[in-house]
């Protein structure tokens, strides 16, 4: 089994990669990535080590790059993790967002057509159905609408569209699977739970959009790879999975829990103007993976930021490095 990772040098990328090949030691893993300021090698370290994983520099939107791969590497299965995947850069710069997310995934569902890549599945997000109040007790299930706020969640529910489209006018054989809010080790500090872990061994502000009441349905990364695992071999052609956790926290609840397992004061916490659109809650319906495909998360949330915790403590290297490597990393003007 040969299997193409796009964004495997990302956070849940470079997780998916490293799972797979632990788990299968005859799978072949190829990796697409063109290292944006949001990939590194340095979470591949271990990995480029084993014979069986190949790293390969490259735009998901090269359609030249990209015909060229698939004819040579005949892909089994390609799992398309690329994108650009934060909130508030799409809110500042949505250009590049579209690019990536619509026309990155069009350009692999194209070359999959042309090889007949045996499964296509497309990484997307529980953002695309938008947010629900606070108090409600509503869950998206995967019929619900799809109602995205921001730049970046259109782009994903975009080309969740454009995938349906594929299956059913070119018969492409692909699968979505929509999850919930990771956190876990890899994870690049633009994001709420290692940017409390990194502000608060380093003594500095952490800033709470609005009132930190919103809620996030929080996942360990290792149980959304196990459920991605599942789907890319026994999902259905033609169907979306959610895959939630049931670990609904508030923002500010997050923040004080980390700030006491790291024994920080609560002065730390800095209560900054809100995102613009900032969805209030996500709220995930995941009966249908659980029930067809067997999936059930392996980590509580307590046991998965122990692990995230621990593994920042012991990996201030790699911030380092990553750090060092963003800040000389030019973000593409438009
Ligand atoms: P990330 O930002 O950490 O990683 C994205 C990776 O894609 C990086 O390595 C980057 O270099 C690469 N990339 C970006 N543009 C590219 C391009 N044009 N060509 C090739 N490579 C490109 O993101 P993540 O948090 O690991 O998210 C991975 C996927 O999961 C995304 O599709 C995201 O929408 C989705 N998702 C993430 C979460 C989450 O909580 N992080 C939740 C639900 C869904
Ligand atoms: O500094 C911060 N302060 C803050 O209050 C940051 C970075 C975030 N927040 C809030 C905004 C959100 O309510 O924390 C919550 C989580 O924010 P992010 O970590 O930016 O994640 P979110 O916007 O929920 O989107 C994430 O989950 C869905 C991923 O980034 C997406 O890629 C994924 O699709």
């Amino acid at each position: 089994m040969k299997i193409l990772v796009t964004g495997g040098a990302g956070f849940i990328g470079s997780n998916f990669c490293r799972y797979m090949l632990n788990k299968y030691k005859n799978y072949k893993i190829v990796c697409l990535d063109c290292l944006t300021y949001a990939g590194s090698l340095e979470s591949l370290k271990d990995v480029l080590k084993n014979k069986d994983f190949k790293f390969v520099k490259g735009n998901i939107c090269n359609k030249k790059l990209v015909e060229k791969l698939f004819k040579k590497e005949k892909f089994d299965i390609v799992v398309n993790f690329a994108a650009e995947s934060h909130v508030d850069r799409s809110i500042k710069k949505p250009k590049i967002f579209l690019q990536t997310n619509i026309l990155g995934t069009q350009t692999l569902m194209d070359a999959c057509i042309k090889n007949n890549v045996k499964r296509f599945h497309q990484i997307s997000t529980d953002e695309v159905y938008g947010d629900m109040s606070l108090t409600s007790k509503e869950k998206f299930s995967e019929t619900s609408p799809l109602k995205p706020s921001n730049p970046y969640s259109a782009s994903k529910a975009s080309a969740d569209l454009l995938v349906l489209s594929y299956i059913k006018t070119f018969n492409l054989q692909a699968t979505i699977s929509r999850s919930s809010n990771n956190f876990g080790p890899y994870q690049y500090t633009e994001k709420l739970i290692p940017k409390i872990i990194e502000n608060a061994i380093k003594d500095k502000k952490i800033p709470i959009y609005g009132n930190g009441k919103n809620i996030r349905d929080w996942q360990y990364v290792l149980d959304n790879c196990k459920a991605i695992d599942l789907i890319i071999h026994f999902g259905k052609t033609g169907d979306i999975y959610n895959i939630g956790a049931n670990n609904e926290k508030s923002n500010i609840n997050i923040v004080k829990t980390i700030l006491k397992k790291l024994n920080k004061s609560e002065d730390l916490i800095e209560f900054v103007e809100d995102r613009k659109g900032h969805d209030l809650k996500y709220s995930l319906d995941s009966t249908k993976i659980r029930n067809e495909l067997g999936f059930k998360p392996e980590y509580s949330f307590e046991k998965g930021l122990t692990e995230t915790i621990n593994w920042y403590l012991n990996n201030l290297d790699w911030l380092k490095k990553v750090e060092k490597y963003k800040q000389n990393y030019i973000f593409r003007r438009l």
